[in-house]
């Protein structure tokens, strides 16, 4: 498995970021944020095949999908209701890292249970395509996968821990890239709230031009 030595692709960014007093904190902030936008199931469009990963979001805008398509929208697919602010400790990180002069709209939150994984897929949905996708992972491992920006190239696996910062800028934004599987009971984080543990990532993303 590839890790923190191996040359990466230009744009690509991956090491250790929260200590574990900022992953609770930071599980304490999308607790909240899942207490007023619970999780949905999305499905894909057309088949109506649902994710084996769960949804929500918080920031003006969030991404879900339907038999209709995939989409932005500032209301909650079920709920209706406005997604909630994206927390200070998750904001924070952004300004730090992303070298980008304006505000993430939507802060994607990806729940895995054990048995969830997410196929081989570019993020293509965004117009503010200069924006880089910054992304923090809490709970149990995962195997990530990241290949080129042609589909059927070749990939590479990184494992992701509970902490972990990714950023994905420049050439490496339009990469497909997908996460392989869950390592259960890799971390205790979760397990007070989510019985059978699990993964959370949070993803943040300029959606619209500034
Ligand atoms: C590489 N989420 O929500 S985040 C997604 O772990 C998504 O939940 C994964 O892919 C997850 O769309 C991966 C890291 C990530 C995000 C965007 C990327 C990696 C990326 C865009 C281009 C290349
Ligand atoms: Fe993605």
């Amino acid at each position: 498995m590839a890790d923190l030595f191996d040359d990466l692709p230009p744009g690509f960014v991956h090491r250790p970021l929260w200590p574990e007093g900022t992953q609770r904190a930071a599980l304490a902030a999308v607790r909240a944020v899942v207490a007023a936008a619970p999780f949905f199931s999305p499905v894909m469009p057309r088949t109506g095949r649902p994710f084996s990963v769960r949804m929500t979001n918080c920031g003006p805008l969030g991404w879900v999908s339907d038999r209709t398509g995939y989409r932005y929208q500032a209301t909650h697919p079920v709920t209706g209701t406005p997604w909630p602010a994206i927390p200070a400790v998750i904001l924070d990180v952004w300004e730090a890292v992303s070298g980008y002069p304006h505000p993430p709209e939507a802060c994607l939150v990806n729940y895995y249970e054990a048995d969830a994984r997410m196929g081989l897929h570019q993020d293509a949905d965004e117009a503010a395509a200069d924006a880089p996708v910054v992304s923090l992972s809490l709970g149990d491992d995962c195997r990530f996968r990241l290949g080129g920006t042609v589909r059927g190239g070749p990939t590479r696996a990184f494992r992701l821990a509970s902490g972990d910062l990714v950023v994905l800028g420049g050439a490496s934004r339009l990469a497909y890239h997908g996460v392989d599987r869950i390592y259960p009971g890799t971390s205790p984080l979760l397990r007070d709230w989510l019985p059978g543990g699990g993964r959370i990532n949070l993803t943040l993303r300029r959606v619209t031009k500034p």
